[in-house]
């Protein structure tokens, strides 16, 4: 694995600041897979004065060529699929066909719908007496976690280059080696100097350093709630835009007169994939009492396909999770809900038979979780899920919102009508009803705590955007 030991700022690849270094480990053998610059305070400084110097001539650039180079970089990003797919399965650990179907391809879809709405978006309009137009915010400080980690960055920065932003980003400590990727990207598709920059690093260093520095006038972050808190609040202090896409705890019900099979299945398969590392998850199931002994029968038997394998063997299914700390985390978890009284109705502490080594956990489903428990109310990012009962709909509408977080849920229905009616009473900001289908253009983000503001289509545009009014 190719990694660069420098950062990409003002459309260069230069010696870091820092002397210290960030070494990327593959979770699945421990190997290292390569060593980059962690970055600090003085890194951040040269990035954000590249980004601000570069921000006038961006911001100027009509939006038909900001759409082009758009264009540009979603072409170079499906040229190089393939070595993204194997940067992403080295690092983080995801199988490699779920990183060509997923981790490489929804930042090409993404990128392209951004190539076209940053075409067609109307920067200006007339209402009344009044001409308003949408004004790139200015520069963005991106900060984004490792569980999606191409597609993280992409969410960020093709929203921002479409709006006329300028943007540093400092990618999870994790997974840097496909944010130096993308930074290649953007520089073969030939966006101008200073428009992206990069700078690795730690979360408490570099990443607190950009949240806090002057210069940024928006902080995009996705991540845990605790250091989305954080950055919230010194972005307050500062009087900064925000925006903030955070953990989640989502609920999949199954309503009677459901395919209960085909519910079942979609809900473990929607668990399993990233090895649970998906801030969207369904991660707590809801089925009737009558029907809820076959649901936990048909989720154990399906997360049986789940045999934790080589990550780079085209067959697997199911990897290991990112990092030693992240491992601690979910085995905790998973002994946690043991004690608690919840049924193991699969998997379980200890590591997969075969797998003692790497950062491997079980596939997990818990029965009888009741909603008062930790495995039932707190993000465990792992491969576990939890089967819970109620009694009526009120009843699982009830379950369902009591949840600090609101990010997604699903909803299934015989009648698709009835799904989106109960769909319309839970406290989320996306619902899939059975099943749904990835829209790169429908807006995502949450509800309570699990975040401020939306990603992806017009409204992720929308956050780089600020209004100005003429009156006549
Ligand atoms: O997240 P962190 P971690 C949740 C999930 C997971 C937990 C911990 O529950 O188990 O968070 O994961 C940067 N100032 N999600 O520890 O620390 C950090 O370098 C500025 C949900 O990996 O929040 C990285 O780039 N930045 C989730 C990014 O924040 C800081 C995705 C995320 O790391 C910082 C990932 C600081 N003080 C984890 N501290 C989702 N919503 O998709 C860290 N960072």
């Amino acid at each position: 694995m190719q990694a660069h030991d420098g950062m990409y700022i003002d459309g260069a690849w230069r010696p870091a600041a820092a002397t210290e270094k960030l070494e990327v480990t593959n979770p699945a053998d421990g190997t290292v897979i390569g060593t980059v610059p962690a970055g600090g305070a003085d890194d951040v400084a040269a990035a954000v004065r590249a980004a601000r110097a570069a921000f006038p001539g961006w911001a100027a650039t009509p939006p038909a060529e900001r759409a082009a180079l758009l264009g540009a970089l979603h072409d170079v990003l499906k040229a190089r699929h393939q070595e993204i797919a194997e940067t992403v399965t080295a690092e983080l650990g995801s199988p490699l066909a779920f990183s060509q179907a997923v981790h490489a391809s929804v930042p090409v879809a993404v990128c392209g719908s951004y190539a076209k709405l940053a075409a067609d978006y109307p920067f200006e309009e007339e209402i009344g007496n009044s001409r308003v137009f949408y004004e790139p915010v200015g520069v963005v400080g991106a900060i984004t976690p490792w569980n999606y980690p191409l597609h993280q960055i992409v969410a960020k920065a093709a929203p921002a280059f479409a709006a006329g932003c300028t943007v540093v980003l400092k990618p999870a400590e994790d997974t840097p080696l496909v944010a130096q990727l993308f930074a290649e990207a953007v520089h073969e598709a030939g966006l101008p100097a200073g428009v992206f920059n990069l700078v690795t690093g730690f979360g408490p260093v570099a990443g607190q350093a950009l949240a806090a520095h002057e210069g940024v006038d928006l902080v995009s972050f996705t991540g845990s709630t605790a250091v989305g808190r954080q950055i919230g609040s010194a972005a307050g202090g500062s009087v900064k835009r925000v925006a903030l896409e955070l953990g989640g705890k989502s609920a999949n019900v199954i309503l009677p007169g459901a395919d209960l099979t085909k519910a079942v299945n979609k809900g473990v398969a929607n668990v399993m994939a990233n090895s649970g590392q998906t801030c969207s998850a369904w991660t707590r199931m809801l089925v009737d009492s009558e029907h809820y002994d076959e649901a936990v029968r048909i989720a154990a038997e399906a997360v049986g396909k789940y045999v934790p394998g080589d990550p780079k063997e085209e067959t697997t299914r199911i990897g290991p999770v990112v990092n030693a700390k992240q491992h601690a985390r979910v085995t905790g978890f998973i002994a946690k809900g043991v004690e608690e009284g919840a049924r193991l109705a699969a998997g379980g502490p200890g590591a997969p038979e075969g797998y003692e080594e790497g950062c491997y956990v079980r596939p997990t489903v818990f029965a009888d979780v009741t909603p008062g428990m930790t495995i039932a109310r707190e993000e465990i990012f792992g491969p576990v899920l939890s089967i819970l009962k109620y009694e009526d709909v009120d009843d699982a509408v009830r379950i369902a919102n009591d949840s600090v977080y609101g990010l997604a849920g699903a909803v299934w229905a015989k009648d698709e009508e009835e799904a989106v009616a109960f769909a319309r009473r839970l406290e989320t900001g996306q619902v899939d009803i059975n099943g749904g289908r990835f829209n790169p253009l429908a807006p995502f983000g949450g509800y309570k705590q699990s975040g401020v503001g939306r990603e992806l289509g017009r409204h992720g545009l929308g956050e780089y955007l600020q209004t100005k009014s003429l009156q006549f």
